[in-house]
């Protein structure tokens, strides 16, 4: 498979294959720990992603193939967040949380190696994840003086039950890739070398579906659980193919040439 260069980044890589995107965390050498830098790029390539029209699906992924991601870099870590150049305190992770579940384009976590802490809560808020045989899951706050009560907590217990996730962060034990199939935690595992080419795969399954019955499906799943921030985003679906009926542009159009609207020929369905 061959990638083609999206934008140039310090600590991720974007690239695309026809309208696949891939944002790849490109920190091997600390097994894909993130910092606000790492973050603050992952955003962009995300907004890339969300406004190009030719970009149907995105794969998150991490390089070297020993590490998805390994949560915050601790080496950062300073008083209240992790430290970027501009010397500013950060979690910025949350809002990359908050995009990848509210991106209107399904993201595939592919995953070989390490999805641990902070990491972990990314393939979690991916809306679909394949592993590699090598994968191994976890979640590492208590241990290390952190926690994420937000999507790490409440959608992982979505996700898995409240007991398994409980026990998740409580033991902040590690699960292979077969234990994580068996609690629903990953969607497909593969051998490593068959990981790209499988997730490709699904890629090119989804591309073949309808681009709206898509996002109105991950605009549903979400509304369900995350509250009023959920019911916008399915509403502005709803908005959105309003916008694109000839009764919502009677409406513009009569504003527009400053006359009444007639909505008189548009049925009232039962
Ligand atoms: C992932 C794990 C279990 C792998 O262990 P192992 O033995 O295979 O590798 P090793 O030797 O620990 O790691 C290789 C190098 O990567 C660095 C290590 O320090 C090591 O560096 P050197 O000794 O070779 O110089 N490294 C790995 N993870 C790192 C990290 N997160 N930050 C900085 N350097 C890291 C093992 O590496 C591990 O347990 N890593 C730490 C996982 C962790 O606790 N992550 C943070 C959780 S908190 C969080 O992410 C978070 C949150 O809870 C809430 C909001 C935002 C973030």
């Amino acid at each position: 498979i061959s990638w083609t260069p999206i934008k140039e980044f310090k600590e991720i890589l974007f690239t695309q294959f026809g309208s696949i995107a891939k944002i790849s965390i490109n920190r091997p050498q600390v097994h894909n720990a993130f910092t606000p830098l790492t973050v603050q790029e992952m955003i962009e390539a995300m907004r890339t992603c969300q406004d190009r029209t030719d970009i149907g699906v995105i794969i998150l992924t991490g390089e070297g193939g020993r590490a998805f991601c390994s949560g915050g870099d601790q080496s950062v870590r300073g008083h209240g967040g992790y430290v970027g150049e501009d010397t500013v305190p950060r979690l910025n992770v949350l809002e990359l949380q908050k995009i990848i579940r509210s991106i209107p384009k399904p993201v595939i976590a592919m995953v070989a190696g390490w999805a641990i802490g902070g990491g972990h809560v990314l393939h979690v808020v991916c809306d679909l994840t394949i592993a590699a045989d090598n994968a191994r899951f976890g979640q590492t706050g208590p241990n290390v003086g952190s926690f994420d009560g937000g999507f790490g907590a409440s959608y992982l217990a979505r996700v898995v039950g409240q007991k398994k996730a409980r026990e998740i962060w409580f033991l902040c034990d590690q699960y292979d890739a077969q234990e994580a199939l068996d609690m629903g935690l990953v969607n497909k595992v593969v051998p490593l070398d068959k990981l790209e080419e499988t997730t490709v795969a699904w890629c090119h399954k989804i591309l073949q579906k309808s681009p709206l019955a898509l996002r109105m499906l991950k605009s549903s799943f979400n509304a369900e659980l995350d509250g009023q921030a959920g019911i916008q985003e399915l509403a502005g679906n709803a908005t959105l193919l309003y916008y694109l009926s000839d009764e919502a542009k009677e409406g513009r159009n009569a504003y527009m040439e400053k006359r009444q609207p007639d909505f008189s020929k548009f049925p009232k369905f039962p």
